[in-house]
């Protein structure tokens, strides 16, 4: 099998309205989809995504100036790809736009592989489970009312959820409390509940307010600090009862060593964009077992499900609805578990009438 030709389409789809977190305010997710076309008549596919499309043809020269690493060569030679695509970003660096571009192309062979072997990635990988326990991401924002935050939990649990995650990071944090304790009412105690402070506190603000928190049994306490500041995770760890859950705004076997080394969390976040595709996820993951310590994938949810189907250590993953439009196949949720996909590669394919419709260009 060769890849004859690298192709990627820049596309924004909408959100309904803006949302924010601590340090986001979103009202789009612009993505470069990816195609790898080959000579068996089969495409590989992935995509890498920014917050309002912004910087998105920053992403886009990023993963064309590799296509010399990909066209004319096996898509099944993949290690070898991402050996040269590494190699080739040492002078400007392993974090960041690097790694974004390395991720997409990496995660697109892996499709091809899976496509040209007519079989699912977790059955290639070496699978451990047919579902996997999800949770509800896409809601309960640090914008949303209380309203709406009591309306966005009853109706995470008609969609069959039996665990959500809930933004906290206000400036009063009696506020957060607040919303907390709102979302635990509505949705009683057999549902699970986690709270994301995307980076927003200092140590000691993140102890104060999780100390309080504690009586409304979280799952976890999501990114309490700044990700820069593994000391303060692992401060805020040992001084409450709640698991931390971090690590999706680092990337690669370096920077999740770095978390596990810091002893920063208790459960490990990687994003699929950030930590170097579908190859260098499958190895923090097994990098994390070896720390006793549990992964959950973050955003990503369709891309990710091969990785949580083949990595007995991982959890849960993160439901994100915003790529869903995208695709041809849906994902089904039943009794808070995701089915894992049966079909070739990846498993989830983009729609090129969608892809029509939410083309940039
Ligand atoms: C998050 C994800 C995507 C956009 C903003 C915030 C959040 C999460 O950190 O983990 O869901
Ligand atoms: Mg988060």
């Amino acid at each position: 099998m060769k890849i004859t030709k690298l192709k990627t389409v820049p596309v924004n789809l909408p959100l309904e309205k803006p949302i924010a977190t601590a340090i986001h305010t979103i009202r789009s997710v612009g993505c470069v989809l990816v195609y790898l076309e080959t000579d068996q008549g089969i495409t590989g596919e992935s995509y890498v995504f920014t917050f309002n499309a912004a910087r998105l043809k920053v992403f886009d020269e990023m993963i064309n100036s590799f296509a010399h690493h990909l066209e004319g060569q096996d898509p099944r030679y993949v290690e070898g790809i991402w050996q040269k695509i590494w190699s080739e970003i040492n002078p400007i660096g392993h974090k960041g736009v690097t790694i974004y571009a390395l991720s997409a192309l990496d995660t697109a062979c892996w499709d091809l592989i899976g496509k040209y072997s007519e079989m699912p990635l977790h059955h290639i990988f070496g699978a451990c489970r047919n579902t996997v326990k999800t949770y509800a991401s896409g809601g309960m924002w640090l914008s949303s009312s209380i309203d709406e935050l009591v309306d966005e939990a009853q109706e995470f649990i008609e969609q069959g959820f039996l665990s959500m995650k809930i933004r906290v990071g206000n400036q009063n944090p009696e506020t957060d409390l607040e919303r907390v304790r709102i979302v635990r009412e509505t949705i009683g105690r057999d549902i699970e509940l986690m709270v994301d402070a995307n980076q927003g506190f200092t140590p000691k603000q993140a102890i104060r307010l999780g100390r309080k928190l504690e009586k409304f049994d979280l799952a976890w306490f999501e990114e309490p600090v700044s990700a820069n500041n593994l000391k303060g995770h692992a401060e805020v760890r040992s001084a409450l009862n709640i698991p931390i859950a971090s690590g999706e705004t680092e990337y690669t076997r370096y920077g999740m060593k770095a978390m596990l080394d810091a002893q920063a969390c208790d459960v490990l976040m990687p994003d699929l964009q950030r930590i170097g595709g579908l190859s260098e996820f499958r190895k923090v993951a097994s990098l994390a077992a070896a720390y006793e310590i549990p992964v959950s994938t973050h955003i990503f949810t369709e891309q990710s499900l091969c990785i949580a189907a083949s990595s007995p250590n991982c959890i849960s993953v993160e439901h994100m609805p915003w790529f869903s439009a995208l695709f041809c196949e849906s994902m089904e949720i039943k009794d808070g578990m995701l089915e894992i996909p049966d079909r070739p590669g990846i498993g989830f394919t983009f729609d090129a009438d969608s892809v029509k419709r939410f083309r940039m260009d």
